[in-house]
């Protein structure tokens, strides 16, 4: 039942003369634990082509980076020195989807120091970011930028601890965002690497938030993605042949027209960016349909 993987064509990674463009917004958050403390933040967000021209309100992917990164790292900068700009504008140049904004956010904020180098301590932030995404991301987004709201037009995805971002963001954000792309990384709500360790109690966990958000099993899509290779194989592909076990809630499939949940799996996928933009490639076509 898992879907086939598909490669990214060559020449999507090739510069797109329609391409979108960068931009930086700044917003203010706070740390939202026992310091309460303010806090400035930023977000890297990419643009589609045509936006200054267009009228039109779009979908929204958050994308979150993984361990020890920022807000540059998916984006590579404003200078797009990734692969993940090129790619997303061909895809949208070739019509596999329709134009959409990107943000790329971070968990860390300035004054980070153990979480950096510390996956455990990456893994609290992770697990509070929902807070800074309901009360100042969407809002500042919105603000700033012409996009659809409502959960049905918003996606979130993130790779390794980004992944464990997404996971977060599923139990605690699920009124706020109908798609998910988690990327190479387990949840870590019960403990660090818990898809492993503690496979029922992690699937548990995000069952009872589904209860607790009373968002119907039809509302709410998630596309999984890990290559076979990759260290975060192990823990998130035993979490997922967990939630396998519980369809009430995970009915997996290969796309979204008859299940919720989709397992797309890279033979030889290591834990990189390269795999990770290869899963957007995947993945997002089958969101905010
Ligand atoms: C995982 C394996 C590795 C995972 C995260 C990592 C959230 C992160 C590794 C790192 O940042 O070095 O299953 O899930």
């Amino acid at each position: 039942m898992n879907r086939p993987f598909t490669d990214v064509p060559q020449e999507y990674y090739n510069t797109c003369i329609t391409g979108g463009t960068l931009t930086r917004l700044h917003y203010t958050s706070n740390t939202y634990d026992d310091n309460n403390c303010e806090i400035k933040k930023d977000a890297l967000v990419y643009l589609p082509y045509g936006y200054d021209k267009t009228k039109d309100d779009y979908n929204v992917f958050y994308f979150m980076h993984g361990g020890g990164g920022n807000s540059d790292e998916v984006f590579g900068g404003i200078e797009a020195r990734t692969d993940l700009k090129n790619v997303v504008d061909n895809m949208i140049a070739n019509g596999d989807i329709e134009p959409l904004i990107i943000i790329a956010p971070s968990f860390y904020y300035e004054g980070t120091t153990e979480a950096l180098t510390s996956t455990k301590a990456a893994g609290a932030l992770t697990q509070n970011f929902h807070h800074e995404f309901i009360k100042d991301l969407i809002p500042a987004v919105e603000n700033n930028f012409r996009v659809k709201s409502g959960r049905k037009h918003r996606a979130f995805g993130g790779f390794s601890m980004g992944s464990e971002a997404t996971w977060n963001i599923f139990a605690k954000a699920l009124c706020e965002v109908k798609y998910f792309l988690p990327m190479s990384g387990d949840c870590w709500a019960i403990e660090l690497q818990g898809g492993l360790s503690r496979p029922k109690e992690t699937v548990q966990f995000l069952i009872n938030s589904v209860i607790n958000s009373r968002v119907a099993k039809t509302d709410y899509n998630v596309f999984a993605c890990t290559g076979d290779e990759d260290i975060a194989y192990n823990p998130m592909n035993s979490m997922l042949n967990e939630m396998m076990l519980h369809p009430d809630f995970f009915e997996f499939g290969t796309d979204f027209s008859k299940s919720n949940f989709v397992y797309c799996l890279a033979a030889g996928g290591t834990h990189t960016y390269d795999y990770c933009y290869k899963y957007c490639y995947n993945a997002l076509p089958h969101f905010f349909k």
